[in-house]
């Protein structure tokens, strides 16, 4: 396509919750990766512009024929003190649409778990449920004057489309080489930069959306490509990589040769990710560590082996130990996440979670009490079949799983008590107290998720 047919795309990343730490919107990064080339793609950043007139002024000038809106966050899935982002998102839009007739598509992780209902609620044209390389299908439609109908993954205002199609087995183009604008303002905020070493889940945990938003297939980024991007991240300034992966070693062989990637590429800076307590082969951690892991963060939910089966975890509470020991042993930073008040929750579940916590040394300890609902998850499906909640209830206003025998003021109470102030049990991701101290601490240098400074 020659350059006077190209359309000019602008992209905008409506995400700026800055608790626990502001995330760069590497999303935004691989969809502007997709289209490059064939299109002029502009990125703005509210977290960058603070504020919607910068957008507006912005949009003004650039005269974009589409619009793309990235939606990462719906919610802080926090009964402690609950946040919600759709009005502010309303705000967003309603400010593009003053200033730009161009068409607008939604897109992100939060938009994919509510695609009918955000688009509706926020009266865009467009929505493209899961991953955002399917954008080019949908513009050539557009440039071509064709219906984007039933397209898959494509959504439109009256309802007919295809959800939640196969996920995306096309090109998965490399991010971009130079720098976007936007980056030197993470650089100023943590440096903390992010990149993605597979998509899909294969685990088959009943609340969890991850599977949803990325497959269950596991598709592997080639190691050598993921240090080729992790090693222009640090050249770009980055002092910290987070893997964004849902988990590191879901594939295990495949995290040993991301690290060896990373350590044979020279990448000199820390980083971190999600991990699954599983079985894993000696010198797992060392490996890693060699090559720079410093964070380790386990999706660990709770410490009842009951609940980990009703929960549909993939191991039990001796892996979890066992993964502890051998992530410390390396010499890593620890944190485990808890989430408690699914169903099966009781008393004595939770009486064994909080006994068998003691034998987790040197960590820090996350805990979120109460599950939240998302459509499409197993969870929803047992709640609807037992009618806990009418068919009708709309799921965007954040619903927490209600156990029968334990409720989550109880939960949070015991947690406390158990706590007596220990400044490693954190209730909740911490909220803007947490963030502020972050960026106290980015502003004098520092870097990452930081959480290992309450490691007790
Ligand atoms: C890694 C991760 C984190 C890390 C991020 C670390 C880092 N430095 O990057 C940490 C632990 C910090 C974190 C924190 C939080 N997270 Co989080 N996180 C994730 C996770 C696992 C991956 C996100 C990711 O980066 N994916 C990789 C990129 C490449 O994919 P992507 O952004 O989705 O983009 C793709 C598509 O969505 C699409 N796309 C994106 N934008 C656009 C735009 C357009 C126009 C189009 C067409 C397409 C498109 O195309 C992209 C490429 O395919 C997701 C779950 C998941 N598996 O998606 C949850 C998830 C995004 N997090 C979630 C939440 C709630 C949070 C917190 C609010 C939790 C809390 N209370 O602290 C905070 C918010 C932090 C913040 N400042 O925004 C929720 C959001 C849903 C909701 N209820 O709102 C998710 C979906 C998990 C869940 N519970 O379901 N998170």
């Amino acid at each position: 396509m020659d350059e006077h047919q190209a359309m000019k795309i602008l992209l905008i990343s409506a995400n700026t919750l800055k608790a626990p730490y502001p995330v760069y919107p590497i999303g935004l990064d691989h969809v502007a990766a997709s289209i490059h080339g064939r299109h002029r793609v502009r990125i703005e950043d509210l977290n960058v512009l603070d504020g919607l007139t910068g957008l507006t002024v912005n949009i003004h000038e650039f005269e974009p024929d589409l619009i793309g809106i990235s939606l990462r966050n719906i919610d802080n899935t926090d009964t402690t003190d609950p946040v919600g982002f759709i009005d502010g998102y309303r705000t967003v839009m309603d400010a593009v649409r003053q200033v730009s007739p161009a068409p607008v598509v939604l897109g992100g992780s939060g938009f994919t778990l509510f695609p009918r209902r955000v688009l509706a609620e926020l009266g865009a044209d467009f929505g493209i449920v899961g991953e955002g390389e399917r954008l080019n299908r949908l513009i050539d439609a557009l440039e071509t004057g064709k219906d984007p109908t039933g397209l898959p993954g494509v959504i439109l205002p009256d309802g007919k489309s295809i959800l939640f199609p196969a996920p995306w087995t096309g090109d998965r183009k490399p991010r971009p080489k130079h720098p976007a604008a936007h980056l030197s303002w993470y650089l100023k905020h943590g440096a903390m930069l992010n990149l993605q070493t597979k998509r899909g889940c294969p685990f088959r945990c009943i609340y969890c959306t991850y599977p949803l938003i990325e497959g269950r297939r596991l598709r592997l980024v080639a190691p050598i490509e993921a240090a080729r991007t992790a090693l222009a991240l640090e050249a770009a300034g980055a002092r910290y990589l987070y893997i964004t992966d849902s988990s590191f070693n879901a594939d295990i062989n495949h995290s040993l040769d991301v690290a060896r990637a990373f350590k044979k590429a020279g990448l000199t800076i820390p980083w971190g990710a999600f991990f699954t307590p599983l079985n894993l082969p000696d010198g797992y951690f060392e490996t890693l560590v060699e090559a720079g892991l410093k964070h380790v963060e386990f999706g660990t939910d709770t410490l009842s082996d009951v609940m980990l089966r009703t929960y549909g975890k993939p191991f039990t509470i001796e892996q979890v130990f066992a993964a502890h020991e051998a992530a410390l042993g390396a010499g890593c930073h620890v944190a485990h996440y808890f989430l408690l008040g699914g169903p099966g929750e009781t008393n004595q579940t939770l009486d064994d979670t909080l006994i068998h916590i003691d034998r987790l040394r040197q960590t820090i300890l996350f805990f979120f009490c109460g599950m939240r609902v998302y459509p499409q998850t197993p969870l929803f499906r047992q709640c609807a079949e037992k009618r806990r909640f009418d068919a009708g209830t709309d799921l965007l206003e954040p619903l927490f799983y209600q156990s029968a025998k334990i409720d989550a003021d109880t939960i949070r109470q015991r947690v406390a008590e158990k706590a007596a102030g220990r400044v490693n049990w954190v209730v909740g991701a911490g909220g803007e107290a947490t963030a502020a101290t972050l960026d106290r601490m980015y502003k004098k240098g520092f870097s990452g998720p930081l959480w290992e400074y309450l490691i007790r």
